[in-house]
């Protein structure tokens, strides 16, 4: 069976990274069997989750592990889409992970508010006598990672102005259609869903978010996802699932 690393559920989603929950729509849209183990970031081929034990083989990274899921399993998560349209899934799903997710990680991690109720308590095993140090160290190292990637060089207005823009292209191009690409879901709504659950994700107050719950098509939408894929969901990011 395949074992999935991830952090575990937090702020009422599946799981607090979007690419983990990426990667576990992409089982559950495989009918693949597979566990979760929350023990792995130490030892994480490239430092980050999620990755993947399958028959021994690790495969670290949400898109190296959709293609090993394609070959090994032979399923073709793009099946029916013609390479313009192969094309634009894949831009839009680098949109989200590339920049659409920064935004997050400024919300959760820079506004002294959604920090201080969110990933400040991640370090709550940490011992009290150091714990302050320590979650200062990792925001730090946020930060310093924000501002290699380009979007903490910019004022939050300018980040909400990119952030917006996102979302709108996303919703746009969403349309009234029932999945991102059509009418059956393809593998570009496995990051879709969930990188416009952490947007939507009504744990943190942010603007971001007020942008995106204006678009109703992506709440119904997130809804339809949550029900076909997280069954035992009943709401997610604020979105019924029977929506
Ligand atoms: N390109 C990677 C990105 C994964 C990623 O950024 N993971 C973050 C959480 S959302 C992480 O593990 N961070 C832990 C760390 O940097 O220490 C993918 O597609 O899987």
């Amino acid at each position: 069976m395949i074992t999935l690393y991830s952090f575990g559920p937090a702020f009422g989603l599946p799981d607090r990274s979007p690419f983990v929950m990426k990667v576990e729509t992409l089982l559950k849209m495989a009918n693949l069997l597979y566990r979760t183990d929350t023990t792995g970031l130490a030892k994480a081929p490239k430092g980050k989750l999620p990755y993947i034990e399958d028959d021994g083989m690790l495969v670290p990274d949400s898109t190296f592990i959709r293609w090993h899921i394609e070959k090994k399993y032979r399923i073709d998560f793009d099946q029916g889409l013609d390479p313009s349209q192969k094309a634009t899934a894949w831009a839009f799903e680098k949109m989200a992970e590339d920049q659409l997710y920064w935004v997050s990680v400024y919300d959760r991690w820079l506004i002294d508010e959604n920090f201080r109720k969110g990933p400040l308590r991640f370090f709550d095993k940490v011992p009290a006598s150091i714990r302050p140090v320590v979650a200062a160290l990792v925001r730090r190292k946020l930060r310093t990672a924000l501002y290699g990637q380009g979007l903490g060089r910019h004022s939050s207005e300018e980040i909400l102005a990119l952030g917006t823009r996102s979302i709108n292209a996303i919703a746009d191009f969403l349309g009234d259609k029932p999945f991102f690409m059509g009418s059956e879901p393809t593998g570009a709504d496995a990051t879709m869903f969930a990188f416009v659950c952490a947007v939507l994700c009504p744990y943190f107050e942010s603007r971001i978010r007020s942008a995106a719950e204006r678009r109703e098509n992506l709440r119904g939408y997130v809804g339809r996802m949550t029900a076909r894929y997280y069954p035992g969901l009943k709401r997610l990011a604020g979105c019924r699932a029977a929506a």
